[in-house]
């Protein structure tokens, strides 16, 4: 099976009754679907391995065009596109099945990091046109959210079968800075762009998150 998407977002962690990355990608899917898109939506759980095993096992099974990973992060101001996943496991609280990896490789012997492959630099220029909060992000921290992210690239460089698939990382606030409509009219946007555009914009950098 081939569809448009792959969208993935994270079950609640840290003691939170929600993860905004999932409610934006559960109210982003059938925007997606009204577009005549063929979108899958996977919740991951908030667990190191496991995860990223979750989602690389859709990545096998529906063989998207493009693949957009999204999580929380909290304290940030801005829907933010990563640029680069880093081969480094280092918890700062526990995952939800309690472990607190430190210091440890995603996938050992693996490079120490990749860049995403989705067009980050116009994803952000399109949300700014659009009004949104916006920026290119320079580290996914070393949690489970890079854990996925890097997991996605290794695989996305290193398995020919899955030749010319594109993916990435994007962080999104809090409810309480981006609203939950708000973000998933800004997924709705950041797949739109992954999808059309082949080669990044050559903009300058954004902000620092
Ligand atoms: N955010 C965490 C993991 C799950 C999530 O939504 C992170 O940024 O690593």
């Amino acid at each position: 099976m081939t569809i448009d998407v792959l969208l993935t977002g994270f079950s609640p962690f840290a003691g939170a009754a929600r993860n905004e990355s999932w409610d934006a990608v559960v109210l982003a899917s059938p925007m997606l679907r009204e577009q005549g898109l063929d979108v899958v939506e996977v919740e991951l759980p908030v667990e190191f391995g496991r995860a990223g095993a979750l989602l690389l096992e859709a990545l096998s099974a529906h063989r998207p065009r493009v693949v957009i990973a999204t999580g929380l992060a909290a304290g940030r101001t801005a829907i933010t596109p990563e640029r680069v996943a880093i081969n480094v496991r280092d918890a700062r609280i526990p995952d939800n099945a309690g472990a607190s990896p430190i210091d440890e490789p995603v996938v050992p012997g693996a490079p120490v990091g990749y860049f995403s492959t989705l067009p980050i630099k116009a994803m952000v220029a399109a949300l700014a046109t659009d009004g949104t909060p916006g920026s290119v992000s320079q580290t996914a921290g070393t949690y489970v959210c890079n854990d996925v992210f890097f997991q996605l690239q290794h695989r996305l460089a290193t398995d020919a079968a899955l030749g010319g698939i594109r993916g990435g990382f994007v962080h999104v606030p809090s409810a309480d800075v981006v609203d939950a409509r708000s973000a998933a009219r800004a997924l709705v946007r950041l797949v739109e762009v992954a999808l059309r555009t082949q080669a990044d914009a050559p903009l300058a950098g954004g902000a620092e998150h």
